[in-house]
């Protein structure tokens, strides 16, 4: 991560680890992350086994003339790192079907800080803190 040019300066304030079974029908519903909390750049890293990324717009994209909701399909092979930022964050919802967990899968999402926990931020000293606890982590995850 550190060597990826479009994550410098990426301080992770969370990991979030999820661990997708298809027999258990693993799947996340189309969703946006928190803005308040969580800053632009979400990244994640797909473990395991290749899936299927759904980035989904419930209202069409008008700029294209396309009422109907569009979904656009990122294959994330095992191992793959994927940043969501700008509209792919802010705009289009993203998803992790059930028929696109074919084997167990493990991924971690790492996500920091909004502007408004950073230095210069009216929660500036807070998002200090939780970033003291982030990075001086030594327990189990739970
Ligand atoms: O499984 C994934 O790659 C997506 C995880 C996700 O959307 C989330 O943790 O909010």
């Amino acid at each position: 991560m550190q060597q990826e040019p479009s994550l410098a300066g990426f301080q992770p304030v969370e990991q979030c680890n999820l661990d997708y079974h298809p027999q258990r029908g693993s799947a996340i519903d189309p969703h946006l992350d928190d803005s308040w909390l969580w800053g632009e750049r979400l990244v994640t890293i797909n473990m395991l086994s290749n899936t299927t990324l759904t980035m989904s717009l419930e209202n069409g994209l008008s700029e294209l003339g396309l009422a109907e909701e569009v979904q656009v399909a990122v294959h994330l092979p095992r191992r793959a790192l994927v940043m969501l930022d700008g509209e792919a964050r802010h705009r289009w919802k993203h998803a992790i079907h059930r028929e696109d967990v074919h084997e167990r899968r493990v991924c971690s999402t790492y996500r920091e800080l909004s502007a408004e926990f950073l230095s210069g931020g009216q929660q500036a000293q807070l998002g200090a803190q939780l970033l003291n606890i982030a990075l001086s982590f030594q327990g189990t995850p739970i």
